[in-house]
Order: structure tokens, then C-alpha cells, then sequence
């Protein structure tokens, strides 16, 4: 039957098409247009998770259990692997991928202090007072490595030792790494043979390896009273300040040009490669008693950009994480949506901020808050006054709550409870990508109800039943919001670290229980008759164990799980900075004297000070 017997003349069926099509375009519009600004149906909604009420007690006996699991693998470590540097704990023999100085001895020394383990420190003692740093010729050590797990071990032994036994092997192993900085920049180089004193490595660094050791260096220079540690502090501080960093917001960039000192990509990230360069900036602050302002600054402007801009919220279960992006001209900029477990300390660092300054009275610390992001970036891309609408202590909370429960939540979501190295988060949906300051402002608007975006419980996804193909369990895993990329989980610290920062500055228990079940997770999946192991496949019902057990499982991911299950705080917030590698360092002040010896300039004192 043709459509003019059914009574449409073709100028109807035209205009039908005319106005549908208009339909279609002023619909498209409408989702471009909201892409930022989520509609209401967004909101999330906070799943309801039943937290146990165990008496407070328990807690004590659960720090027993962390500490019968270092000793277990520090007790595998010395019977098959010391003086070597790391133990294979399936193969139940030893590595030496870190300067053959025994690594795990070292970077566990600390761990064995705050757990009172006298016995074990003491057997670990004559090999380190013995090793003297230096390796057969032609052989450099890694700088980073070497000054986080090695040098930031030994200072913090003797910090809660005052062994000063240990300071002089501090002093030996940061003269003899003092070649690295033997660049035109200052910045240091990649790594050192310190046996022939010659630095070495490639002409463009890391960002995470050239400017994670300051901490290291100021406290070393503090108490050797040595300018020459003391001072390459404040250069560096110095050369991130005045770089041109107008394109990221005042973020540093992921590689640096070590002749010119200048920014040699676009890549932002707050993961590999870059993530403790970010931690420094705030520790740095800290652990010189609140006297680097220019640190402080470097901070704000790091977390404002990467609030306004790396933030992000997953399209149905509302995960918020961050990621990372390249920046190719101003208007061309690639996020990339995945979501590294190293990024899991981020959480951490903002909850660390939001207890130690008065993020909502920069100025009672000699902050202008104008000056701060002028001339870095316009409204629309995300400056500081993007977010002055709100309560900037309470942005950096909500921001470390919800990207620590995603950190947690992709434990949880897995069959062995451990959480895969990286993930890929869906982007997109319905309404488009979603930053998450756009979820909050629509929050906001909408009269605050709930918890803010990403902040509340969220229960464990879990595979619907009965499927069979790896095509179907692949489409299943659409609702879950993210694909595992990379399936290891490497018996990381980052994600209890997070929960052990938000532990002290809420008291909000949730984070122990979150924490007891990642131990629970490792006891039960990573445990070998000799230590633990890093677990690969961590999405199937059945892993696979990997013949490595990290140094920083014992110096970290132990020792955070300890400190959070422990009810004494030992080791205050507001007394000690914990280095990239866990290690605890005292905040000091400089003197008067030492300011003017190390070049420190106002910028990095007190008003009392300068
Ligand atoms: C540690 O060596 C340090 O925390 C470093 O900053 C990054 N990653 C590892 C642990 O994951």
C-alpha cells in the first residue's frame, strides 16, 4: 500500500523528516552542551554496605597479625636471601636487581624499629656498618632507587635510633651519590657509578627520579651540617619554581631536559614516572618545619590542576579516579582514562594536606592566593578560582575519599581481593565524559544531596552468573565501568598507604576495614612457606604466584598496614614526613646560620626565621 493511499502526501513525509532531523540536532546540542555538567539522573547514589561492630580492641590483635607477616617474610628473606638484596620467594633463593647492598635489610630497618623487632635489626646491623657503597667499575646504581630505599632507610634508623653509627653510613652513601647532580641543570642524572665517581644516563630525566630526594638531602644536610646536600635542595626548588609551566597550571611535566632544566614534554600524571616528584612538593613544605613557601605554592597549583582536570567520574557506579594526559597545543588534549595503582597514593597526599595547612586561609601562610595562578590558566581551564566557590578543605577531603574507595573498590571487585596494577576506566556514556568537578558543582546546585560525588559506600561488583565465552565476561564487565589492563597486583603500597593518611585525619573506621581486607586479600592469595609474592592474574578465581617479593612490601605495604591497625599513633603526622619509600624523617627548622650558608631565601623561610 503506498503512502498516499494511507492519506501522507509527501510534502507531510518531508516536513516529518524535516522536524525529526531538527529533533535529532537540537538533542545532540543539548548532550555536547552537558558533556561537563551531568544531568540529575548522575547523582550518585551511595550504595548500602554493613560495616561490622567489632570492639575497638581488635584492632591491636590485627597489628599482631601485620607483624607476624613481616616476620615472616623478613625471616624467609634472611634464611635465603641476606646479604642479597631481594627474596625469591617461590624458588626460595635471592635477586640482586639493587646494587647487591642487601636492599631488603636496609629498606626494612625502620619497619623493625616501630614494630620493636630488636632481635632481627640487630642481625641486620655488622652487613650494613660493612658495605661501602662502592661496585666494580663500570657498574652505576640507579640514583632514585638508591637514595629512596637506601639513603631514606638509613636516616630514618637513625632518626629512631640515634644510632649515629647509621648517620655516618648515611653521610658515605650520599657523598658518594653526590656525582649524579654533575649536570648542567643540577637536576640529577639517572644513576652513578660510585666506585669511580662518574655519573651516567641519558640527557632527558624522569620527573619522579629528578626530584624525589630532597627530603633525603635537607634532612641529611641538617644533621651532617654539610652545604653540599643542604643547598642542591633549594637549587632544584628553585629551577621547578621558575620554569615555564604556564601550559599545565604550574604541574610539572612527566620529562625535564637535564642541560637546559626546561620541561621536555607535555605529559601530566600523578602515576608512574612522575607520582613522588608531586608528594615532594607538600613534604618538603612539611618536613622544614611550614618554611618553603615556594613548595607550598607548587603543591596548590598541583592539586588545583589536577582537581579541575585529571579528575574524573565513571559513568554508572560513579568511580572517581585520576589519570593522566598529554597536552599537544592548547586545544588538543588526550586523556588517557587509565587509572595506575601508583596514582593510589594521590589520596593519601591530599588527606595529608588537608590535615597539616589552612587550605582555606592560604594567605595566614604567606600565600597570595591571586598571584598564585595568575597568568597559568583562564577560568574555563581549570584555575585556582574554578574551585573558589567551594571550601577548599573540603574538596581535598572529598577528592582523597572518593579516589581512595576507587583504589579500593578495584581490590574488592576482583576474585582474589587484590587490585590489578592498571586499569582502563570507560570514559563516556550517555551524557560523555564526566570530570568530576562537574559532578560536584552539579551536586552543589542541586541542594547537596547525599554524599558528594564518589564519597559513598560502594559494594563490590561481581560477574553475573553462568558466563561461559571470554566475549560475554568481556560485555559483562561494561557495568563494572573499567577493564583490567595490566592483571598484577606487585604486593604495592599505595592503596593502604591512602588509608592509613585518611585513618588519622578522619577517624573514619571504614578505612582499617577497607585495610583489613587487602591484608586479609595478601595472607590469603600472596603468602609463601617463605615470604610473600606479587600475584599476577588477580581477576581469576585462580592467580598465579610471581618469584618476587619487593623490598618495599616490608618497608611500605607492612608497615602502613601496622601503623593502621595499631591504635597509638606513633609516629604523628605533624612530627615526621614519611619519605616515597615509607620512611619516616623528623620535621626541623633551619637556623638563621644555615639558611644563609644553603642559600635559602625568604621565599623558603618563616616570618620568625627570615
Ligand atoms: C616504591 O618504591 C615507592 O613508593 C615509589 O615512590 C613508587 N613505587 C614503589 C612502590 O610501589
Amino acid at each position: 500500500m503506498s503512502l498516499h493511499r494511507r492519506g501522507f502526501s509527501s510534502r507531510r513525509v518531508l516536513v516529518a523528516i524535516a522536524f525529526s532531523f531538527a529533533l535529532c540536532i537540537l538533542y545532540y546540542t543539548h548532550l555536547r552542551n552537558t558533556q561537563s555538567d551531568p544531568l540529575p539522573e548522575l547523582i550518585p547514589e551511595e550504595d548500602v554496605v554493613f560495616w561490622p561492630t567489632e570492639p575497638p580492641e581488635i584492632w591491636a590483635e590485627r597489628a599482631v597479625q601485620v607483624k607476624n607477616a613481616f616476620l615472616h617474610a623478613y625471616h624467609g628473606y634472611e634464611r635465603y636471601a641476606f646479604p642479597h638484596d631481594e627474596l625469591t620467594p617461590l624458588s626460595n633463593a635471592s635477586t640482586n636487581s639493587f646494587n647487591k647492598w642487601g636492599v631488603t635489610a636496609v629498606d626494612s630497618l625502620d619497619t623493625m624499629l616501630l614494630m620493636g623487632l630488636k632481635d632481627e635489626y640487630e642481625r641486620a646491623l655488622p652487613m650494613i656498618m660493612n658495605t661501602n657503597f662502592s661496585l666494580p667499575a663500570n657498574t652505576a646504581v640507579p640514583f632514585f632507587e638508591t637514595v629512596i630505599r637506601y639513603l631514606g632507610g638509613l636516616l630514618s634508623a637513625y632518626a629512631l635510633s640515634n644510632d649515629t653509627r647509621l648517620l655516618t653510613k648515611a653521610d658515605e652513601l650520599g657523598a658518594k651519590l653526590l656525582p649524579a647532580f654533575n649536570t648542567e641543570s643540577g637536576f640529577p642524572v639517572y644513576a652513578v657509578n660510585t666506585y669511580e665517581g662518574v655519573e651516567s644516563g641519558p640527557p632527558v630525566g624522569m620527573l619522579a627520579e629528578i626530584a624525589s630526594w630532597q627530603l633525603e638531602y635537607s634532612y641529611l644536610g641538617k644533621i651532617t651540617g654539610k652545604e653540599e646536600y643542604a643547598e642542591r635542595a633549594t637549587l632544584i626548588t628553585d629551577l621547578f619554581y621558575n620554569a615555564n609551566l604556564t601550559f599545565s597550571g604550574g604541574m610539572y611535566p612527566t620529562k625535564w631536559d637535564l642541560t637546559s632544566g626546561e620541561p621536555y614534554d607535555l605529559h601530566l600524571s600523578v602515576g608512574a614516572a612522575a607520582d613522588s616528584a608531586h608528594e615532594y612538593t607538600l613534604k618538603q613544605y612539611l618536613l622544614t618545619a611550614q618554611t618553603d613557601k615556594e613548595n607550598l605554592e607548587m603543591y596548590i597549583r598541583m592539586t588545583t590542576h589536577v582537581i579541575n582536570n585529571l579528575m574524573f567520574i565513571s559513568p554508572q557506579r560513579h568511580l572517581v579516579y585520576v589519570t593522566d594526559m598529554s597536552t599537544y597545543k592548547l586545544e588538543d588534549t588526550r586523556v588517557t582514562h587509565h587509572f595506575e595503582h601508583l596514582s593510589c597514593f594521590f589520596p593519601g597526599l591530599l588527606a595529608l594536606g588537608v590535615k597539616m595547612l589552612p587550605l582555606d586561609d592560604l594567605e595566614s601562610v604567606g600565600i597570595n592566593v591571586e598571584e598564585l595562578t595568575r597568568d597559568l590558566l583562564p577560568r574555563d581551564r581549570g584555575g585556582y578560582e574554578a574551585l573558589s566557590e567551594f571550601n577548599l578543605t573540603d574538596l581535598h577531603l572529598w577528592a582523597a575519599e572518593a579516589i581512595a574507595q576507587t583504589c579500593y573498590i578495584t581490590y574488592a571487585d576482583q576474585p582474589t581481593g587484590l587490585g590489578p596494577e592498571t586499569v582502563s576506566m570507560r570514559a563516556g556514556g550517555k551524557f560523555g565524559i564526566t570530570r568530576w568537578m562537574s559532578a560536584v558543582r552539579a551536586w552543589d546546585r542541586q541542594g547537596r544531596r547525599g554524599p558528594p560525588p564518589g564519597v559513598g559506600d560502594k559494594l563490590p561488583w561481581s560477574e553475573p552468573p553462568g558466563l561461559v565465552s571470554t566475549k560475554e565476561r568481556d560485555r559483562a564487565t561494561v557495568t563494572r565501568d573499567y577493564g583490567v589492563r595490566n592483571i598484577a597486583y606487585y604486593l604495592r603500597p599505595e592503596t593502604v598507604e591512602s588509608f592509613y593518611m585518611l585513618w588519622r585525619v578522619t577517624g573514619d573506621v571504614r578505612w582499617r576495614y577497607r585495610g583489613w581486607h587487602v591484608f586479609q586479600a595478601i595472607e590469603r592469595e600472596a603468602k609463601t612457606s617463605s615470604g610473600y609474592a606479587c600475584v599476577d592474574r588477580v581477576h581469576m578465581k585462580v592467580p598465579v604466584l610471581l618469584d618476587s617479593m619487593p623490598s618495599y612490601f616490608l618497608a611500605e605495604t607492612l608497615k602502613y598496614l601496622y601503623l593502621l591497625f595499631l591504635d597509638e599513633d606513633i609516629v604523628p603526622l605533624d612530627r615526621w614526613v614519611f619519605n616515597t619509600e615509607a620512611h619516616p624523617l623528623p620535621v626541623f627548622a633551619w637556623t638563621p646560620e644555615e639558611s644563609v650558608a644553603y642559600g635559602i631565601t625568604e621565599e623558603h623561610l618563616p616570618s620568625a626565621v627570615s
